[in-house]
């Protein structure tokens, strides 16, 4: 490490594992960023994406500046202007939209970019000031909502075990979860349980990374794995293995769960799943005999339809092995239900004038075109890249294109979605800014303490919307906050797992564990559900239109017969190594390592389809299509094609994964089914690519 002052930090991005990092300061410039070894979590290691973070930020095409389009929506064209003429401009449009069409017309659309609660998602950043302009609700639901719903609906909250207990658990069910790529600080503890002998099992439709360091590997159809879940809790049933204490104490609805259980064979399945009858039957034994068993489960296998079914199955599991009770067993999805920050406080959700309307993140496209009364007038797209990350980019370009439309973007880089905006606003990145995070597989809170001074005119995005509320003449006080003020009112928590944290501990030690118990056992006295106890049957899931009992759902695009025989594979497009959504994607070096865009298929798939290794094709259906390097490979089961999310549209023939994915909602929670998807892939002939 170079010599020089270290400032104490977090990485904002979004990843469960929110590390806590260490910049290293000289003569006013980051020179040094490496992970905290302090930090039981991190543990010092960042990863290949964030150990590139100081060099992210001070690439060329950095945005530097407000600037102004001059060219066609979406060409990219724009010119440098001053912070005053931005701000005169977006205040004075925004004042027209509120006055002529009402409040809700304007949507602020807050993505992922950094979690922070003072500058991104977790606290959305500047959502006082919408508040107070009466502009519609933002559903964030891109990212883990129908899991959240269906662990709501079983458990009454996602919070479930501490990702470190893993270290005591004897079997580990990795579930549709890729920890090697999208969070590797998790490994630790999967580490140690296996030197203490524990057996792990991967359970997705790729061999991937993860995977291939697993004990064993179960390749399941993709959106089938309740009807997996199902079997095992099947064969578990069948040895009289269930904790008949805990079910009878514990949990809500056995009788009707246990026939549910009992219409899922290993035979039956197998069918379904795609997974050999043995090889469920061994694993069923497996759980049986194993305590405590630990499912890690996170995005991936909630990308569903059936997304919300899933999880609620899979934490049905531990309900009948009576797993939740033991130190090292239960499920892990998310920590940040455990987080009991006071965010009532930051949101003030009280300043709205009146009831608003909520749009849904994942239905950009329909937001833009469809939705009246009032149709979306101005647009604030803040720390996102919709274009390349939202479900049917052909809809989302068509409604960005709206000559109507006001689009403001807050951005460091000129990505495909700023590319729309009518003004765009330069963002601090996170060593430039102040900010307060939690980690989703994690019990930290982390503080950002700035280490460097903006380049050129970046502005923190709470310091942005204190100006152009300033500029619009608004007068409540709140508005005013500043960055301390919100940590301060965010931290005031009376819930105990809050006692003795303040801001000046957090500045002055980096990170502070939440005051959880100790040993950690989420649910010893009882669920928060309505019954206070684990509900196969929930009468919230009935409520949202679901099946009142856990139980499997299909992949909508399956049980479509038609759909499901004219494009015949499943696409998955899940997490790159290389980016992280599509945040990275434009670092040369990590594109270069990514070896730009690629599907993968079986060799039986490639075959029938009479594809090649290496040769240029075309993935596709009826919503669009993208490019790709054709990987013929037996690391991706037969039915299924593997690409990866994130790359920028305009750096890959214009088009990315979501150019086919459809904007659909999953079971519960309304959240996108990014991997039930169904495509074809076709070569593109060679004369063709050789006139590109
Ligand atoms: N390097 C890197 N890290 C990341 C990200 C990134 O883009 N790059 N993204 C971050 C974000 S925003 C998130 S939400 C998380 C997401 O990270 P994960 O939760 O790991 O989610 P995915 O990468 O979408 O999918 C994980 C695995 O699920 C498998 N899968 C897909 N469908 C199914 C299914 O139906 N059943 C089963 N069993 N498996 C299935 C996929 O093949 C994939 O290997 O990672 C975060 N970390
Ligand atoms: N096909 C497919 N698509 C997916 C997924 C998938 O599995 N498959 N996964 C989905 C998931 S899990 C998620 S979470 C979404 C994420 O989708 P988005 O929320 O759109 O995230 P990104 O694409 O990373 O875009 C974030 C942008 O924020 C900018 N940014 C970073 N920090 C800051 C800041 O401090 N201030 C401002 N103003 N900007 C900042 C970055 O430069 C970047 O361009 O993508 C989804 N898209
Ligand atoms: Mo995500």
């Amino acid at each position: 490490m170079p010599a020089g002052l270290p400032v104490l930090g977090a990485c904002p991005l979004d990843c469960p594992d929110g590390c806590s990092w260490v910049v290293t300061v000289r003569d006013g410039k980051a020179v040094g960023l490496r992970g905290n070894p302090d930090h039981p979590y991190t543990r010092g290691a960042l990863c290949t994406k964030v150990n590139r973070w100081l060099e992210r930020a001070a690439q060329p095409d950095r945005i530097l500046y407000p600037l102004r389009r001059t060219g066609r929506k979406g060409e990219g064209r724009f010119e440098r202007i001053g912070w005053d003429e931005a701000l005169d401009e977006i205040a004075g449009r925004l004042a027209d939209v509120v006055g002529e069409h009402g409040g809700e017309a304007v949507w602020p659309y807050w993505g992922t970019g950094t979690l922070g609660y003072l500058q991104g998602l977790e606290g959305y950043s500047g959502r006082r000031f919408f508040n107070v302009l009466g502009a519609s609700a933002h559903d964030a639901n891109i990212c883990s909502a129908a899991g959240t719903a269906g662990l709501a609906a079983a458990l009454g909250s996602p919070g479930g075990m501490d990702p470190e207990d893993l270290a005591h658990s004897r079997l580990i069910l990795l579930w549709g979860t890729n920890p090697l790529t999208s969070g590797h600080h998790v490994w630790k503890f999967v580490q140690a349980a296996r030197r203490a002998g524990a057996h792990v099992v991967a359970i997705d439709p790729v061999r991937t990374r993860t995977a291939q360091q697993a004990d064993e590997h179960l390749a399941p159809l993709p959106g089938t794995d309740a009807a997996l879940a199902l079997a095992l809790l099947h064969v578990v049933v069948g040895l009289g293995a269930q904790d008949e204490d805990f079910l009878a104490r514990r949990t809500h609805g056995w009788a009707e769960f246990r026939e549910r259980v009992a219409e899922f064979p290993p035979d039956r399945a197998a069918e379904i799943t795609g997974v050999p009858a043995e090889r469920i039957v061994a694993l069923g034994e497996r759980v049986a005999r194993t305590r405590p068993t630990a499912i890690r489960a996170t995005q991936g296998l909630q990308r569903h339809s059936g997304g919300g079914a899933a999880l609620r199955v899979l934490a049905a599991v531990p309900g009948v092995t009576g797993d939740w009770a033991r130190l090292g067993g239960g499920l892990t999805f998310s920590t940040s239900g455990h987080v009991k920050l006071n965010k009532e406080a930051l949101f003030r959700d009280d300043l709205r004038p009146g009831p608003v309307r909520t749009l849904s993140m994942s239905r950009l496209g329909e937001g833009l075109l469809d939705v009246r009364d009032p149709p979306v007038k101005a647009l604030f797209v803040i720390a996102a890249n919709p274009v390349g990350s939202t479900p049917h980019q052909a809809r989302v370009r068509a409604g960005l294109a709206r000559e109507d439309l006001f689009t403001v973007v807050l951005e460091q880089f000129p990505t495909d979605t700023a590319d729309y905006a009518d003004i765009v606003l330069p963002a601090t990145a996170q060593h430039e800014h102040a900010d307060l995070h939690e980690g989703y597989g994690h019990l930290y809170l982390t503080w950002n303490e700035p280490a460097v001074a903006p380049p050129g005119e970046c502005l923190p995005t709470s310091e942005t919307f204190r100006r152009l509320a300033r500029r619009m003449g608004l007068d409540e006080p709140s508005l005013y906050d500043s960055d301390e003020r919100l940590a301060e009112q965010l931290l005031a928590s009376d819930h105990p797992w809050m006692a003795g944290i303040t801001l000046d501990r957090l500045r002055k030690e980096g990170f502070v564990r939440m005051s959880v118990p100790a040993p950690f056992l989420p649910y010893a006295d009882g669920f928060p559900t309505p019954s206070g106890r684990l509900e196969f049957l929930s009468e919230g899931a009935a409520e949202a239109g679901a099946d009142p009992l856990a139980g499997y759902t299909p992949p909508a695009e399956v049980t479509d017969a038609a759909r499901a025989a004219r494009y015949p594979l499943a696409l998955v497009s899940a997490a790159s190594h290389e980016f992280l959504n599509t945040t990275f994607s434009n670092n040369p070096e990590l594109r270069r390592r990514s070896g730009g865009p690629t599907v993968r298929v079986h060799p039986d798939d490639a075959e029938r389809f009479g594809l090649r290794d290496g040769q240029r094709v075309r993935v596709a259906n009826d919503r669009g299509a993208f490019e790709a390097t054709l990987r013929v490979t037996d690391q991706v089961r037969t039915g299924v094609a593997a690409t990866s999310k994130g790359h920028w549209p305009k750096l890959s023939g214009g088009a990315n994964a979501n150019a086919v994915v459809d904007e659909r909602d999953t079971d519960l929670g309304a959240g996108p089914v990014f991997h039930d998807t169904r495509v074809e892939i076709t070569a593109i002939p060679d004369d063709q690519e050789n006139a590109r």
